[in-house]
């Protein structure tokens, strides 16, 4: 049985938008069951959990008999290529669909991040307006370009939905967050579209319950591994 960690709470305007979604939506779109190790502050911060994820973050995915696995682009990737499901067999396309998960995690969301960190994580007002130009500006042009690469088409690659869009679309949640992908309209058909999937909606309804259950304090942030 598969295991994804996750986290018991977390403040309203992130519930639905962990990490652990991606690992949770990839995992009902092939149909394979799993677990949830719910975690909290300490033990994120902990060694133990360090073993799972060197980083100390949400999610990563266990599974007996195999190593296990971090990074979400990781875990879509393990996942769609042994469940031979939103990964296309002919050899070209495959290249292209990996090419587009490492460009939504590698090219797309830092530079999404950015603005949020401005929107969201700067207090400081005069920082904050200082930063904003230029990280808005860049995100801007790689929206731009994100945008003419999709053109007309339905899907980046090939013509079914696969795990590109299902990363792309995960990233754009961030910029749809920020309003900036309004004024291309073809975009925003797009994330609608891959946004629309029950797989997407059934991970997205199972976080925000899990996280409904629990409170801030569950997390016990501030307070150290025993
Ligand atoms: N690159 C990682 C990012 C994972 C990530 O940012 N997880 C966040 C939740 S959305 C987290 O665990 N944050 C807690 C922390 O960094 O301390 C991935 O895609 O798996």
């Amino acid at each position: 049985m598969i295991t994804i960690s996750a986290m018991k709470w977390a403040p309203p305007f992130a519930a639905g938008s962990v990490r652990d979604y991606r690992a949770r939506w990839i995992l009902n779109e092939v149909g394979w069951p799993y677990r949830v190790h719910l975690v909290d502050a300490p033990e994120l911060a902990g060694e133990t959990y360090a073993e799972q994820q060197p980083f100390g973050q949400v999610p990563y995915m266990e599974e007996d008999g195999r190593p296990t696995l971090f990074e979400t682009g990781a875990i879509v990737i393990d996942v769609a290529t042994r469940a031979d499901k939103l990964i296309p067999a002919d050899d070209a396309e495959r290249s292209s669909v990996l090419c587009w998960v490492i460009a939504a995690l590698n090219s797309l969301e830092p530079a999404l991040m950015n603005v949020a960190e401005v929107e969201f994580f700067i207090d400081d007002k005069q920082q904050r307006e200082a930063r904003r130009p230029s990280v808005v500006a860049f995100a801007t042009k790689r929206l731009g370009q994100l945008d003419a690469a999709l053109g007309e088409r339905t899907w980046l690659v090939g013509d079914t939905f696969t795990i590109a869009d299902l990363m792309v679309a995960s990233v754009l949640r961030l910029a749809d967050m920020q309003k900036m992908i309004k004024q291309l309209p073809r975009l925003v058909a797009y994330r609608e579209r891959c946004l629309a999937r029950p797989a997407y909606r059934q991970a997205v309804a199972d976080q925000r319950a899990t996280i409904a259950e629990h409170q801030q304090s569950d997390m016990r942030y501030g307070e150290t591994e025993q």
